[in-house]
């Protein structure tokens, strides 16, 4: 079969009137810096882009000299293409307006633009994850309060992973679909089309040093998944942490698996480590597209009413049977505790 680009897949979905050519375009500029960022990246010492910045982002942490380099990729591709009303990053404490010198559309862009990077200096998959969401009407100077939007607003979500091969992975709430970067020819062809993540899984992602940390109802549940055979879940289970979320979830919307980041005793007063705008929502509609489950542990991650642009949300995600069962575990607790 001759191969699908992702410009020729963006045509398709527009006949089928399931995106406008405004949302196309848009999708196009994020590829294109995505493909900066991956030349960035894979220059690895050789670009000098490697270690810190010397500065501490939004979240106060010491940014790499990547980190901000993406964010600048991002900023400057997506300024004059007249699609956006405005940009928000996890890298800024506040929205970046378009300029008043270029055209303005009516969409807003949200970016995490180097998620794991403090896995760069070893050579570990880092990526790019963005979100689509409608500018509300009227407004022309979009502030932090109209990009908090629940993450069914979203009209599109999307992730890179800069790994052995570049991938983007994308949805516009029909579907999710995967693409590799053909980097001779320059240009994002179709790889997998309605991905499909199993239901159930016998693989597991977290990082178990915070284990100590964990509320009661997740050292239940994976006390349980530890126990193996021999536990109540009569199965034994693997686990995988590459701590880079993007890689992480590849690996599940890729052969399955579940993913979580939960409240523990050290992030509570935070809200939980991911953020929402820029991680879970984005990931949830992935996953949630791709037949997978995404919950707080307690609730639907996408139907949270946001409350801040930096806000942070425990993060459960993956295979649906696993994700269902570790979220009834969380709220059989909060009723036993009335
Ligand atoms: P960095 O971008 O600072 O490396 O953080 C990555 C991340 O937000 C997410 O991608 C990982 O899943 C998670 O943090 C890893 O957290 P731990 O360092 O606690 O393993």
């Amino acid at each position: 079969m001759k191969p699908v680009s992702l410009i020729q897949f963006l045509i398709e979905e527009r006949r089928a009137g399931r995106i406008n050519a405004e949302l196309s375009l848009l999708i196009e500029v994020v590829a294109r810096a995505c493909k900066r960022i991956s030349v960035a990246t894979g220059k690895g010492a050789l670009g000098g882009v490697l270690g810190n910045a010397g500065s501490d982002n939004v979240q106060g942490e010491a940014q790499k000299k990547l980190d901000v380099i993406s964010n600048e990729i991002l900023l400057e591709a997506n300024a004059w293409g007249g699609q956006l009303a405005a940009c928000a990053s996890e890298e800024m404490e506040d929205p970046q307006p378009i300029p008043d010198m270029y055209p303005k559309g009516n969409h807003l862009l949200l970016f995490d633009p180097l998620d794991g990077s403090s896995n760069i200096d070893i050579n570990v998959s880092v990526g790019t994850i963005f979100s689509i969401l409608r500018c509300p009407d009227g407004i022309s100077e979009p502030a932090a309060e109209h990009f908090q939007q629940p993450g069914t607003e979203q009209l599109a979500a999307g992730y890179v992973v800069y790994g052995p091969a570049t991938l983007m992975v994308l949805t516009f709430g029909h579907g999710t679909h995967e693409f590799t970067l053909d980097r001779e020819v320059g240009s994002f062809t179709l790889s997998r089309r309605d991905i499909r993540i199993p239901e159930e899984t016998a693989e597991f992602a977290v990082n178990m040093s915070n284990q100590r940390h964990w509320e009661a109802p997740m050292q239940r549940y994976v006390g349980e998944l530890l126990a193996g055979k021999e536990g109540p879940r009569a199965k034994d289970f693997n686990m995988r942490w590459v701590a880079s979320m993007v890689a992480d979830v590849h690996r599940i919307v890729t052969r399955g698996g579940v993913f979580f980041y939960p409240l523990d005793a050290r992030n509570k007063a935070k809200g939980g480590k991911l953020r929402l705008m820029y991680e879970a929502n984005p990931m949830a509609f992935i996953v949630e597209q791709a037949g997978g489950a995404a919950t707080t542990g307690r609730e639907r991650i996408m139907e949270l009413q946001p409350t801040g642009l930096h806000q942070r949300v425990p993060v459960f995600l993956g295979s649906k049977k696993e994700i269902e069962l570790a979220t009834h575990y969380h709220r059989e607790a909060d009723g036993a505790q009335g």
